[in-house]
């Protein structure tokens, strides 16, 4: 089998496996029911976030046991082989969205090895549409049964950029975010605050927004809606010639990044440690 057959195998594995967590979140958004708090009151965890994550790794397990797995709520699993596929998961990003009812949510499952992220999809049942991407393949929308190939925005000046972005949930990293924001507010088109990272880099991808940027991403907010947004012709990097990280994440069209991230290491918006 070759690599390009065996990421694409890969993919459509998460495809099916994110469409029943999709389906089973969305099913249940109703009887929804905070079970947990982590870094702050407001970042909460449901029932629905857990039983959708062990759903996918059983499944997955059930299909490819010899793999590792890094998941929002349980963790990741014994340490990594060389050469074996991690699956990188959020059960439900953007789950503040989905505890309000609001349909910007959704199940992010990526598969990487030796560091690089071969397949990812993001699955949005509240907005009916789900992205996938297979590394040097493109990224597309599904919906409707329709395949729609993506490409990132061609806006050139940031002055006109539509930019996502969003804030974690501690104090400290929130004053310093709010900060930055308020800085390059008047410097462009607007700000949308959609509340999925996912969904943001797959915004990307599919250039419903022009850029985004965001401080404090988890490996599985990242993993696939990275691949999605890249796949599409975005870059996506941290700040100062370094990879996207928790310590800085942008996605944007080649012209738009340079302006950005000249902007936003200015702003020092990657100030301060990880902690805060
Ligand atoms: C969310 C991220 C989002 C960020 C939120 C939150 P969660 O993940 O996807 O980009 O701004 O604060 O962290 O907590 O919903 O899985």
């Amino acid at each position: 089998m070759s690599d390009s057959e065996f990421s694409t195998d890969l993919a459509n594995l998460a495809l099916e496996i994110g469409r029943e967590a999709g389906a089973l979140a969305h099913n249940g958004q109703d009887q929804v029911r905070v079970e947990d708090t982590k870094s702050s009151p407001s970042d909460v965890v449901t029932q629905m976030d857990r039983a959708c994550e062990s759903h996918i790794r059983t499944r997955l397990a059930g299909v490819r046991p010899d793999d590792d797995f890094i998941g929002e709520e349980s963790g990741a699993s014994e340490s990594l082989q060389s050469g074996a596929v991690r699956w990188i998961v959020d059960p439900i990003d953007g789950t503040v969205n989905y505890v309000y009812g609001l349909p910007n949510w959704a199940v992010s499952i990526a598969a990487e090895r030796d560091g690089e992220v071969l397949a990812g999809v993001v699955v949005a049942p509240a907005l009916g549409v789900d992205y996938i991407a297979v590394r040097g393949q493109g990224s597309y929308a599904l919906r409707g049964g329709q395949k729609h190939r993506l490409q990132c925005s061609r806006q050139d000046e940031l002055s006109m950029a539509l930019v996502a972005t969003g804030f974690g949930y501690r104090r400290a990293r929130r004053v310093e975010q709010a900060r930055v924001v308020s800085a390059l507010l008047p410097e462009i088109r607007d700000i949308r605050r959609l509340g999925a990272a996912a969904l943001d880099l797959c915004a990307v991808g599919a250039g419903l927004v022009d850029v985004y940027y965001e401080r404090g991403l988890n490996p599985w907010d990242l993993a696939a809606g990275g691949l999605v947004a890249s796949e599409a012709g975005a870059v996506v990097s941290g700040l100062r010639g370094k990879p996207a990280s928790d310590a800085m994440t942008l996605a944007a069209p080649a012209a738009l990044c340079e302006q950005l991230e000249r902007r936003l290491v200015e702003l020092e918006a990657d100030r301060g440690d990880s902690a805060d």
